[in-house]
């Protein structure tokens, strides 16, 4: 056999075992000898069942993903999987690790399977803005029912082996030795001997499905997708699956396979999933990582407190420390709420939560920080205070602990050069909820170590975080880029917008809501009190400050809001406001489309984006899409702000931006040299490149 295919006979029962590191994806080197190894056993007498195994660390974790998009090589998954429903002798999965994807597929190919206790199952297709296209939208309601198939392949979020024996969709589960547990299951079908029915063949789940009941529920999760296509058509398939005969549903899998792999949106999707896996490597050779067991922060307000949650849910003991007991009793009694709360909700057993504030450690004392491993500090954002914590810091915390700030603005290498220590020193920008946002900007300042870069990088995969590591500059790479963003707000709104056009424009394009809503959710005081601090001023938003609109806290900002409730209702105050400034500052007001509108935002916020790229701040122009689709809800379908550049034509962002610098004489708008690179030569610089 090959390299990637072994087969083995074990008294009676062939082993196949697949060997492609590193997650046995189903790339054509595998397929080929599997198909091979597979067409000999069926009729090898010498073999009386067959169990197909995985080497390493997971069974196959899907079809191989970098082969998307480029011609198909023979045979496909789904010709591996027909020819397994044509063996009579009993066939077995040996499930370890993850079976996702084209590799759930294949083990649904085979008529049984055997999974380890620890092992998951799932179809993920989704998250690539894909269906399974190996037919597990056929297969798998045959075996767990179609609304339980239903939730799966629409989430994509993998179940459990325990819970996969529950819904049918394994046969055993096993503690250890898989591969003897397997083999031992496989001989023993064979003892008891056939017929063995394939899946596609049993209909019995799938019988008296409530078809009215499967609508609602596919509606259901329709209104949470977005504008995005694979849900959809994950929905459609399910129902094919139920309502057409096997072969029927199969080759209508395929066309609505077919039609998503070429379109954007899985691109898009593809795009980020590698691009979140590049931006975790940190160049340099055998990089001697930290240890990191325990967790210092200092400050247990809402920033504190929430990333103080993210490494307990993490499994990782916390120090909190806050300047008085009174105000660590305030910090620890909302991190305890917030456990309630999930426990409440469903999403938290009391189990975990007990385990989870067993690891909380509370202070006043920095001495109690010198056990720590990494400190990371959450207070008040002033230079002046971060620079008198580090200081102490630097004094109390041992030799070669991480010190880390929170900041969001600040300048890194300043607060590095107030320690004695700056190689150990860098900028962990968490987002808030720090416990729920998986955005974490690693800022790398001047002396910032390799190796405390990739012992944060690989501390934040600990804590389920999604790592970028950006360089020191106002803002670093997401909120400078947001303030380009927002620079034409309320301009927009001056010449004729209404708050409720922009975010319309936003949320048709896919984000999750506009600015002007997300600045009511967030808190127009927060913005407030930053252009004070920095002198400058907002004409409108300031109005509406000064006059106690803070937003949803306050019942009104730029719309109003019922009592406690959150939707936004227009308000003929903030118009009328908007409307008299203009007069007052002579401005002609006029009809603004959205498409003015996603040009006065989204093109600034690229132009910017390619700044950040050439002055090295950002690594790649795909780090810039993970950061703005983890922390700022860019659509994911679009790939991040860089690459829907790409998608959206570079040389007519340049065109349209020349157009606006024209117009308004405006700095965002003047293109950037590293745009019109990208323009003229469909790359961007950096390792990223282009779509
Ligand atoms: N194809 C190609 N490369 C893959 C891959 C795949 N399916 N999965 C992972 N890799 C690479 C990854 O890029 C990285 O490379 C290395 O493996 C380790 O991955 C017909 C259409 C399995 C849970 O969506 O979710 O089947 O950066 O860093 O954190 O219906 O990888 O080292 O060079 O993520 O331990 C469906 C995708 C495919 C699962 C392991 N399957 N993979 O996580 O390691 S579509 C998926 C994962 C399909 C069929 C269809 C995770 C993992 P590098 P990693 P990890």
């Amino acid at each position: 056999m090959s390299s990637s295919v072994s087969v083995a006979n074990d008294n009676g029962v062939a082993v196949v075992t697949i060997d492609n590191p590193p997650v046995n994806a189903l790339s054509f080197h595998v397929r080929k000898p599997l198909y091979e190894a597979l067409t000999a056993l069926r009729d090898d007498p010498a073999a009386r069942a067959i169990v197909i195994a995985c080497a390493g660390r997971t069974f196959v974790a899907g079809a191989d993903i970098t082969e998307f998009g480029k011609p198909v090589e023979q045979p496909e998954l789904r010709a591996i999987i027909a020819l397994l429903e044509t063996i009579a002798k009993p066939t077995v999965a040996a499930i370890h690790g993850t079976a996702l994807g084209g590799g759930l597929e294949l083990a649904l190919g085979c008529h049984f399977r055997v999974a380890e206790k620890s092992a998951k199952l799932g179809l993920p297709e989704v998250k690539l803005g894909l269906l399974p296209g190996g037919g597990g939208t056929v297969r798998l309601p045959r075996l767990v029912s179609a609304a339980k198939a239903l939730a799966m392949i629409v989430s994509g979020t993998p179940i459990s082996a325990g819970e996969a024996k529950a819904a049918g969709l394994v046969d055993d589960v096993v503690d250890s030795d898989l591969l003897v547990e397997a083999v031992r299951f496989a001989s023993e079908m064979a003892d008891r001997g056939g017929p063995f029915v394939p899946v596609r063949d049993r209909n019995d789940r799938l019988a008296g499905t409530d078809l009215a009941a499967f609508d609602a529920q596919a509606a259901d999760l329709a209104k949470k997708v977005r504008g995005l296509e694979a849900p959809l058509a994950c929905a459609e398939a399910v129902r094919n699956a139920i309502t057409l005969p096997f072969d029927e549903a199969l080759a209508a899998e395929r066309q609505l396979f077919l039609k998503l792999v070429s379109g954007d949106q899985s691109r898009a999707q593809r795009h980020l999933f590698f691009a979140e896996r590049e931006a975790a490597k940190i160049p340099g050779k055998d990089l001697q990582k930290r240890q990191i067991a325990r967790v210092g922060i200092i400050g247990a307000g809402t920033m504190g407190g929430g990333i103080a949650m993210a490494f307990a849910n993490g499994g990782l003991p916390v120090t909190l420390l806050e300047t008085s007991e009174e105000a660590l009793r305030r910090g620890l009694a909302t991190i305890e709420k917030n456990y309630a709360v999930s426990v409440s909700r469903g999403s938290l057993t009391e189990e975990a939560r007990r385990k989870r504030l067993e690891l909380f450690k509370g202070s006043t004392d920095y001495a109690d920080l010198a056990g720590c491993d990494l400190i990371i500090e959450a207070v008040f954002e002033d230079m002046a205070v971060k620079k008198d914590v580090f200081g102490r810091l630097d004094a109390v915390a041992r030799p070669g602990a991480i010190l880390a700030t929170n900041t969001s603005y600040l300048d890194v290498n300043e607060i590095a050069a107030s320690t004695s220590r700056p190689q150990d020193v860098l900028g962990m920008h968490f987002f808030s909820p720090a416990n729920v946002m998986k955005l974490l900007e690693i800022v790398r300042a001047e002396k910032t170590a390799p190796e405390v870069l990739a012992t944060v990088t690989d501390l934040a995969r600990r804590i389920g975080k999604v790592a970028v590591v950006v360089g020191v500059c106002h803002g670093f790479v997401g909120n400078r880029m947001l303030s380009a963003r927002g620079a034409e707000n309320e301009a927009l709104l001056l010449e004729g917008a209404t708050p409720a056009q922009v975010d319309k424009a936003f949320t048709d394009f896919g984000w999750p809501m506009g600015p002007f809503q997300m600045g009511d959710l967030a808190g127009l005081d927060i913005g407030w009190r930053n252009r004070k601090a920095r002198g400058q001023t907002a004409l409108i938003a300031d109005k509406l400050c000064e006059q106690g609109h803070f937003g949803q806290k306050t019942g009104s900002g730029w719309y109003r809001y019922e009592s406690g409730a959150r939707e936004p209702i227009a308000d003929p105050e903030v118009e009328a406001l908007i409307r008299a400034k203009a007069a007052e500052l002579g401005i002609a007001r006029r009809e603004i489309g959205a498409e003015e509108i996603i040009e006065r935002t989204l093109y600034p916020l690229v132009n910017e984006g390619a700044k950040i790229l050439a002055e090295g701040i950002a690594a790649r122009a795909s780090d810039i899409d993970v950061v703005w689709v983890n922390g700022y809800g860019f659509p994911i379908g679009k790939g991040g702000p860089m690459f829907w550049a790409g998608l959206a034509g570079a040389g007519k962002i340049v065109e349209r931006l020349e157009y606006w610098h024209r117009r308004t004489g405006r700095a965002i708008f003047e293109p950037a040299p590293a745009l019109r690179r990208f323009a003229e030569t469909g790359a961007w610089e950096g390792a990223g490149g282009a779509p």
